[in-house]
């Protein structure tokens, strides 16, 4: 029998490069949806994988980089937590990718306070919530995204209005945030490939339904409400600098995005007008969109050219973990010039 030819990318990788360990997660889970669309993106954008970091916290949606990109680097941390480890292990090389994929549970709930501050601080990554208004892993408490009044059989009600997790990327100044839906893979790929290559954090807020526990047709977090109260604001392409954008988009159509790497992200307007570069007119938007329990998917707000954490330091061109011991460790003299200073 004729072997199967496997497909390769520009750098002479096959899908399977990038595939991690087989998945754990329940059938239907909307996590592993997620991880088919990271493996697809970082596919289709040639990444060597030995260039990418993988993190993340505590949760089923956090065991999810286990099952992508079994070749590059990776670190599953504590509960909440991911954003610190993804920067100090930055800090250490600044010239890798990262993914992190975190949990409403991680992210809105334990680990609010970490999230508020890698938004302000615009620490180049990809950050993936992935969405699904329940602790999933702990057999399905309401989270902090759960909507008002949601009733699940072993919760009963809940009594708290929710935590907007694109509202507070917004408000937080992340630089580049989107919302998108497991059930919307097309949506959900090319947001990936721009937010890795937008230069700071870039925060996807994905409704990515839990089927165990929170899937019923009234729950905000359920495939059945995400298909039919989904309101996609344009259809989004990712370009990459080789392709001459103007061969395959009509002016006038299209709003076309420039990253500081020369790809574009190339916004075609659907029912609605709208450009996501202004901030206050992005919560305005969300707010309008909520009262009216549309779930609005795309790319909500961006700021290509904010500064990012690493544009606020002088850091060395080499990365810090290649520097020499003696680059690194400061001469008896110039330690005693710090010493002088400081007694
Ligand atoms: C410090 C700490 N507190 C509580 C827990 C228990 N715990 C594990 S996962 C989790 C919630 C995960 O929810 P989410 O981030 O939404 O992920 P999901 O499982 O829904 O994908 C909690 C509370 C823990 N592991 N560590
Ligand atoms: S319990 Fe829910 S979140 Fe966890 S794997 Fe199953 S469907 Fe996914
Ligand atoms: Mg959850």
């Amino acid at each position: 029998m004729a072997e199967k030819v496997k497909k390769l990318n520009d750098i002479g990788l096959s899908k399977e490069d990038y595939k991690g360990k087989p998945s754990t997660l329940c059938l239907g889970c909307g996590h592993n949806a997620i991880v088919g669309q990271i493996i697809s993106a970082c596919y289709e954008l040639n990444i060597l994988p030995e260039n990418l970091i993988k993190v993340s916290g505590i949760g089923c949606s956090s065991k999810a980089p286990t099952y992508f990109m079994d070749r590059s680097f990776g670190f599953n941390g504590l509960h909440g937590r991911m954003p610190s480890l993804a920067t100090g292990a930055l800090f250490g090389d600044t010239s890798l990718i990262a993914i992190g994929v975190s949990g409403d549970g991680d992210t809105a709930s334990i680990g609010m306070g970490q999230f508020k501050h890698v938004t302000r601080r615009n620490l180049p990554m990809l950050y993936i919530v992935a969405n699904n208004g329940v602790y999933g892993l702990t057999k399905g408490q309401f989270s902090a995204t759960a909507e008002q009044g949601l009733a699940l059989k072993k919760q009963g009600q809940n009594r708290y209005v929710p935590v907007d997790i694109v509202w507070e990327a917004i408000a937080g100044r992340a630089s580049f945030v989107a919302r998108s839906f497991s059930g919307d893979p097309h949506q959900l790929k090319a947001l990936i490939k721009a937010g890795i290559h937008h230069k700071g954090i870039a925060v996807i807020d994905v409704i990515s339904p839990c089927v165990t526990f929170n899937n019923q047709d009234d729950s905000f977090h359920s495939y059945a409400w995400g298909k039919s109260h989904e309101v996609a604001l344009h259809e989004l392409s990712f370009v990459p600098p080789v392709e001459d954008i103007k061969v395959q988009y009509a002016e006038g159509e299209t709003l076309d995005v420039p990253l500081y790497d020369g790809t574009h992200i190339i916004l075609k307007k659907l029912a609605q007008d709208y450009e996501p570069t202004n901030r206050a007119n992005a919560l305005q938007m969300l707010e309008e969109a909520n009262d009216r329990n549309e779930l609005i998917t795309g790319l909500i707000y961006i700021n290509p050219t904010q500064s990012s954490l690493f544009d606020l330091y002088d850091l060395p061109e080499t990365a810090l973990n290649r520097l020499p011991d003696e680059k690194l460790r400061p001469s008896p003299e110039s330690l005693d010039e710090i010493n002088k200073i400081m007694y």
